[in-house]
């Protein structure tokens, strides 16, 4: 298959689609809204603001997939209603008898508004309840037509798509940057109806079959007796259950790899797990695994630093890819398959393509890229457009079909079920972020929260009332056909394959395929994880586990918690490390990181290269925040975005010194040099191995946090351009990956 990258045609279908929203982009990103606000409460009547100019809503289709570009029921008119449209002349006050009276039943107002009130939260996802969405488009290269015949991978066609990025376990009010699985679920609405590409950022998954979901998420969620502890992995039941089941130790050791802990959902690769069977024009089908490349690298958070902003900013994920976004720094991945042939035994150099705990090493079957999806624009509404959004696995159009995994299986009954029971009733794909942009005709009719008014007497077939409509479509007319794939001669049982057998040697290969310091991070997840149960038992026998998979880690691990390391009781197998597994060893793109400036606001003569820092800074599509004593407009006009008050390491990529700021009128300890909250954020950058940069007399400040100026990573210098254009040079690596300690064997 032919991979070359955009044609021109693409990149000019990518600029028609994204154009609008570059050009408008502010400085900072993050204004609540699209104006500022006045000082007093506005008090004459005027139209409601339009969203800010990054922002944008699904696109005004009726329920039936045709463009209206008529408004959907969106706030408008200058006046406040009722929901019936009724203007009111009060929202204050309830109707009463008297100013002290008794409150009245008759208050029809008072009534609603508390009603709806009452119903405006819905069911939360199962799972996947946190989650962050925003649309885009995706661009197809044209290179896949040889194995698929789906019109949204064509040459430049450009097809629009709602992104929805999630954690797995915590709800909805949970931190975003705990250890977890990351959803990476795609809408495409493409002209030959929706597909969904419902995936995680994770290769595999923790089981085999489907049956077995509810039990390996009831075992991840808190403990049901006192609800503790919220999103996290590190508790009794989880280890309980994946010390006894497993074939969940390959999707293990990647939780407790770096990978569960992203530095951006901007910087995860997405992976449609399951095997899936593509379909050309001439009916040839092939088996393919989906995988998304991130532009700009797959990067992680150090542990501690994701542990700190679970507290410093819980909204850490979706900030950053709203900011992003709002700052013109789209996001881009692109689409890549990694093609097998279709043959019956469904596997590929020994592995079995039918089971999600294995995956195929880039070496062997390389991901071919065949589109680009670049993420342009914020949504106007969370609820009405992030928590409607309605994915299902079965979203499928010509040209992609599903495998017999039985995981995927359980997913095709499983999604259906749970949006009638969060969304309501039959319906939701009338909602207008899952309504499809190809036109729809199904029969479906009636059920709560309708929206469709439905013409025609006969929604059955055959008929002749309605003159016989609506007709079946042929193949050749694009109808959804699914592959006569031959099913093997069986019997009815409930057993898995012997090929589903081994749980060990592919944990062993993604262990062995890592850096030494991506080892250690690996090691230590392991030891805060069981160092976090209470029961003995269950750390022995997850030790056991690991001493199949790597005697190295298993020892390591173990002398962490203190335990004596057991024996493998199987050989071990030999395995070939896959370099495209490991984060290290290539520079990528620096755009939408976040540079933090200390600087000292008593300092005039030390904020006049700020200015100027800040420009660079932005013009190397980077965020530049000036963290100060306190805020507002310092001298030289420079605006303090951040204060030593609210300001903590973890927020910023890299950070530079303008100057050593003695300590503020708030710091608790006074008598030393540099406010202990920059020596604070300074130790910390450093420690989870940032590039730092100083220059002039800031230098102090450096030796103040006990940090060597001739230390890998820090620069000094003079001028403040020069040390940021070697600070941006280091973060193209996005760490100073020396920093951390290895292990010695
Ligand atoms: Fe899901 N999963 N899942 N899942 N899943 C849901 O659907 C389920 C699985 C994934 O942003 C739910 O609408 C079962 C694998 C993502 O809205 C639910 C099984 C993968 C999202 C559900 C799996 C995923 C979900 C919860 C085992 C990676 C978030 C609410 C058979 C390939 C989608 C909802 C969004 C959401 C069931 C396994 C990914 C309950 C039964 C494997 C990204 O239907």
């Amino acid at each position: 298959m032919d991979s070359t990258k955009p044609t021109r045609v693409v990149r000019e279908a990518l600029e028609r689609a994204v154009g609008k929203v570059a050009d408008s982009a502010p400085a900072i990103p993050g204004a609540p809204a699209g104006a500022p606000p006045a000082l007093d409460e506005p008090t004459e009547p005027r139209e409601p603001l339009p969203p800010k100019p990054d922002q944008g809503a699904p696109e005004t289709r009726t329920a039936t997939g045709a463009e209206t570009g008529a408004p959907g029921r969106e706030q408008q008119g200058a006046f406040l209603t009722t929901s019936t449209g009724t203007r009111l002349r009060d929202t204050d006050h309830s109707l009463k008898a008297g100013a002290r009276g008794p409150t009245l039943l008759q208050d029809h107002h008072l009534r609603e508004k508390i009603t709806h009130f009452d119903h405006e939260r819905i069911p939360e996802r199962v799972v996947h309840a946190r989650g962050a969405g925003v649309h885009g488009v995706f661009v197809g290269y044209g290179n896949a037509e040889q194995v698929c015949k789906s019109a949204f991978l064509r040459e430049g066609e450009s097809t629009p798509v709602f992104v929805r990025f999630s954690t797995v376990v915590g709800s909805r009010g949970s931190a975003d940057t705990v250890r977890d699985t990351r959803g990476f679920a795609t809408k495409f609405y493409t002209s030959e109806g929706n597909f969904d590409l419902v995936g995680n950022n994770i290769p595999v998954f923790f089981i085999q079959d489907g049956i077995k979901f509810p039990d390996i998420i009831h075992a991840a969620k808190p403990h049901p007796d006192r609800e503790i502890p919220q999103a996290q992995s590190a508790h009794d039941t989880f280890w309980d259950f994946v010390s006894l089941h497993t074939e969940a130790t390959h999707h293990v050791l990647w939780s407790m790899s770096d990978r569960a802990v992203p530095r951006s959902y901007r910087t995860m690769e997405g992976f449609g797990v399951h095997t899936f069977r593509l379909v050309n024009a001439e009916g040839a089908t092939s088996l393919v695994k989906f995988h998304w490349k991130p532009r700009l690298g797959v990067h992680s958070l150090a542990w501690e630093e994701a542990q700190l902003l679970s507290g410093f900013d819980p909204d850490f994920h979706r900030r950053d890819l709203f900011d992003a976004i709002e700052s013109g720094a789209f996001p881009q991945w692109e689409l890549g398959i990694q093609v097998f042939p279709d043959t019956p035994e469904q596997t590929f150099e020994g592995i079995d393509l039918l089971d999600p705990t294995k995956i195929v090493p880039e070496e062997l079957a390389p991901v071919q890229p065949v589109g680009v999806l670049t993420l342009n624009r914020n949504t106007t509404n969370y609820f009405a457009e992030t928590e409607q959004v309605a994915f299902h696995v079965g979203h499928l159009v010509p040209g992609i079909d599903v495998t017999d995994d039985p995981l995927l299986h359980a997913r095709l009954f499983s999604y259906i079920d749970t949006q009638l029971s969060r969304l309501g009733g039959p319906n939701f794909n009338q909602i207008p972020v899952n309504r499809p942009h190809a036109p729809v005709n199904d029969m479906l009719r009636d059920g709560a929260h309708q929206h469709a008014v439905h013409s025609g007497i006969a929604p059955y077939k055959p008929n002749s009332l309605d003159g016989g409509c609506p007709f079946h479509a042929g193949a050749d007319m694009g109808a959804y056909v699914e592959v006569a794939a031959p099913v093997a001669a069986a019997v009815k049982e409930r057993k898995s394959p012997a090929s589903f057998d081994d749980h060990f040697s592919q944990p062993r290969l993604f262990y062995r395929s890592l850096e030494p310091v991506e080892r250690e991070h690996i090691i230590r997840a392991f030891t805060f994880e069981l160092g976090k149960c209470y029961e003995q038992a269950i750390k022995e026998r997850q030790l056991q586990v690991l001493a199949n998979v790597d005697t190295e880690l298993c020892a390591a691990v173990a002398e962490g918690l203190g335990l004596p390391a057991p024996e493998p009781t199987r050989a071990l197998p030999e395995v070939t490390p896959s370099a495209a597994l490991s984060q290290l060893g290539k520079r990528w793109p620096t755009d939408g990181r976040v540079i933090g400036i200390v600087v000292d606001a008593m300092d005039p003569a030390g904020l006049d290269g700020v200015p100027a820092l800040q420009q660079a800074i932005t013009e190397a599509g980077m965020t530049p925040l000036v963290i100060a004593a306190r805020g507002g407009t310092l001298p030289s006009e420079v605006t303090a975005q951040r204060t030593f008050l609210t300001a903590r390491s973890v927020e910023y990529d890299a950070l530079l010194l303008a100057a050593a700021p003695p300590p503020a009128p708030d710091a608790v300890v006074r008598r030393a040099a540099v406010d202990p909250r920059v020596v604070v954020m300074l130790q910390e950058a450093y420690r989870h191995a940032k590039a730092i940069g100083a220059w002039g007399t800031a230098a102090t400040a450096l030796t103040e946090a006990g940090i060597g100026l001739d230390e890998l990573g820090v620069v000094v210098g003079t001028d403040p351009a020069e040390v940021f254009t070697q600070v941006r040079d280091l973060l193209a690596n996005h760490r100073v990956w020396e920093r951390f300690p290895v292990p010695t064997t």
